[in-house]
């Protein structure tokens, strides 16, 4: 069988780490795949106006699964839709320190679920007068309670023990309390043990004491912003993969945007990016080759080529080859 995948690059580094992560896809020889490339971004809408055609959304629409790299000043009219479009309610991130990198906290492994269609990210801006801009934030019970009912099964299915429900409901009383409750209610009916953590506070213990939190269940915005605070601690964003999961679609994406201060000097970190294809492979069907994939980038990051983010002074495409190499 072969797997249609929608290859979306994007802005930035994105033009450099995509090809690599598909490049480990193409190696993968018990899998068959159809890459099929597409625009999107802020040259593509410079160029005609519209920073996501019709023909990407379609594309996306009908793969098997959709690999984006990353987003730039054009990113509200591009990833949200996109994740619109393949349906995804949850945004997978997991944050794990490795083997022979530095670290702020070597013992992280926790795993973001971060709610993905709604909360700030809802588009309803507004300039009401000159000088002064509303933002409408949209929390519902349903959302709410369909990204709990992913994170505790996620935790579950993964044997992660702790469960902790993000929220900032003692001064967003309605949206976050909405937030808290249907998603502490998803807690109680499971039986599951979950803890609840005001969002700020959580930020301190998780640069303090990572090793105390395993899967974190967040509104959306929170769920950006803790991630990034996480690659902080492992490494940096070009260690972080992540998946735009929905019932039937997905879309695979690095937590890191297109950093435009290194785009196009060949020297963006893979690895994020090539975990994403990982992740990829797992909702596929791919188990095996998805950990096939983890351990080679694994090792590459324990023993190199690694690029200067990570205090080498390898190309991104070195370290991809290295990584189909250790396939
Ligand atoms: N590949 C991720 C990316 O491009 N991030 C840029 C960004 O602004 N993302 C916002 C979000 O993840 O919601």
């Amino acid at each position: 069988m072969t797997h249609e995948i929608a290859v979306i690059p994007g802005d930035g580094i994105g033009q450099e780490v995509t090809p690599a992560a598909v490049d480990v896809l193409a190696a993968i020889d018990s899998v068959d795949f159809d890459f099929v490339e597409a625009d999107a971004g802020d040259a593509v809408k410079a160029e005609t106006g519209e920073a996501l055609p019709q023909e990407t959304r379609d594309i996306a629409a009908d793969a098997d699964a959709t690999l984006f790299g990353a987003a730039g000043e054009t990113a509200a009219d591009v990833i949200l839709p996109l994740r619109e479009v393949v349906g995804s309610f949850a945004n997978v991130r997991p944050a794990r320190s490795y083997p022979g990198l530095d670290a702020v906290q070597p013992d992280t492994d926790i795993v973001f679920i971060r709610e993905n269609t709604e909360g700030v990210y809802s588009g309803i801006e507004s300039e009401i007068t000159e000088g002064v801009t509303t933002l409408t934030r949209v929390i519902t019970e349903d959302a709410s309670a369909k990204i709990a009912e992913f994170g505790f099964d996620y935790a579950r299915q993964n044997d992660f023990d702790d469960v902790t429900i993000a929220h900032k409901a003692n001064v967003m009383r309605e949206t976050d309390g909405l937030f808290l409750d249907a998603a502490s209610a998803v807690g109680e009916d499971r039986g599951a043990d979950y803890d609840t953590a005001l969002m700020d506070a959580l930020a301190m213990h998780l640069v303090m004491t990572p090793e105390e939190y395993d899967v974190i269940i967040c509104p959306n915005l929170a769920g950006d912003v803790l991630s990034d605070l996480a690659a902080g601690l492992v490494g940096g964003l070009g260690l972080l993969p992540s998946a735009n999961v929905g019932e039937e679609n997905a879309l695979f994406e690095p937590v890191h945007g297109s950093a435009p201060d290194i785009a196009g000097e060949g020297i963006a970190n893979p690895s994020a990016m090539i975990l994403s294809a990982a992740m990829l492979l797992d909702h596929l069907g791919y188990d095996e080759e998805g950990d096939r994939v983890r351990a080679a980038v694994e090792s590459v990051l324990e023993s190199g080529p690694k690029t200067p983010d990570l205090g080498g002074d390898a190309g991104t495409d070195e370290v991809a080859a290295a990584v189909v190499d250790a396939l």
